[in-house]
């Protein structure tokens, strides 16, 4: 029997500096995201794209923030949205949408993931941690305060309240090379598991990868794959608004996919910060694309295979 797979768009852009982000769900539908997972023998459901009522602005004592009443409901309606998901289909795919959406997603599946009596473990593919608190960011862009949020951190007292928190010791950070100094501290505290891409050079992709799904193996856990387009080199994913030189390479990313598709540990995935207005030629959605069939078990024997 084949396994299931549900798409859900979140046109979310009200976390990210620039506008486009909306348009990601649209660009990973036209780059065939449904048939290319349909042809790896999945049975695939496109539930459409979520969206948040009007809203009337909301202030914060730290006035850098933008767009905290969007970014609420977005919350809101996400984490419903991912626990239903997973209720339904064996490995949901949030499409993006900026970053800010994963605080509802991982959300949702922490509150699934305690339901079913297991831990939720996360891996966090991205050039940024993603650990500002509402009080911490300096931006005011919430794409980058996520992680904060979904670990139970202090200073998201305006955040809905969580049903439960992923603990920190559950995440494993690869391709990090920008750091804000309250990130920086909270990582250090807390010893957040973060490869940044200077370990990455050292020690490949795969040993870190492999022990953190080991740990996750270990204790009967869901992983969540949050998959931050700006975790690739820019040359190679020019569609994102927050580019960092540096980043991982197209084997690089293919590898972690294809380990984390061998491991089958993997319960649900974010494709996030996709801002197709900044794309070449649908470049980067096909990329994404190729990358999610990867974790979704393509490989290059069975390519081979069928064109012979
Ligand atoms: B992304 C920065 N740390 O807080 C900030 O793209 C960047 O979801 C956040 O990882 C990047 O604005 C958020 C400088
Ligand atoms: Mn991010
Ligand atoms: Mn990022
Ligand atoms: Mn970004």
């Amino acid at each position: 029997m084949s396994r299931t797979c549900s798409l859900l768009g979140a046109p979310v852009q009200t976390g990210a500096s620039q506008p486009g982000c909306l348009m990601g769900p649209a660009s990973l539908r036209t780059a065939g995201l449904e048939p290319t997972l349909a042809e790896l023998d999945w049975q695939v459901t496109d539930l459409g794209d979520l969206s948040i009522p009007a809203l009337s602005p909301r202030g914060h004592d730290n006035e850098a923030i933008h767009n905290l009443a969007e970014t609420i409901a977005w919350i809101e309606v996400l984490e419903a949205a991912a626990y239903d998901a997973a209720k339904g289909h064996d490995l949901p795919i949030f499409m993006g949408g900026d970053h800010s959406m994963s605080a509802g997603t991982v959300a949702g599946m922490a509150r699934y993931a305690q339901e079913q009596g297991r831990p939720l473990f996360v891996l966090w593919l991205d050039a940024h941690p993603d650990l500002h608190s509402l009080e911490t960011t300096t931006s005011g862009n919430l794409h980058g305060t996520p992680v904060n949020y979904f670990t139970g951190q202090s200073g998201n007292d305006a955040y809905p309240p969580l049903a439960t928190a992923v603990p920190v010791e559950n995440i494993c950070m690869m391709g990090i090379r920008s750091v804000d100094r309250a990130e920086h501290k909270l990582i250090s505290e807390q010893g957040i598991e973060v490869h940044d891409m200077r370990a990455i050079d050292e020690t490949g992709v795969l040993a870190p990868l492999k022990a953190f799904l080991a740990k996750v193996k270990a204790a009967n856990g869901l992983l969540h794959v949050s998959f931050d387009v700006d975790f690739l080199e820019p040359g190679i994913a020019p569609a994102v608004g927050t580019t960092v030189p540096g980043g991982a390479t197209f084997r690089e990313a293919h590898l972690i996919m294809e380990t984390l598709g061998d491991s089958g540990l993997v319960r649900s995935l974010d494709l996030v910060e996709l801002n197709p207005f900044l794309d070449e030629r649908g470049r980067t959605a096909k990329l994404l694309c190729d990358l999610t069939a990867s974790l979704f078990g393509r490989r290059v024997l069975d390519r081979m295979t069928r064109s012979f």
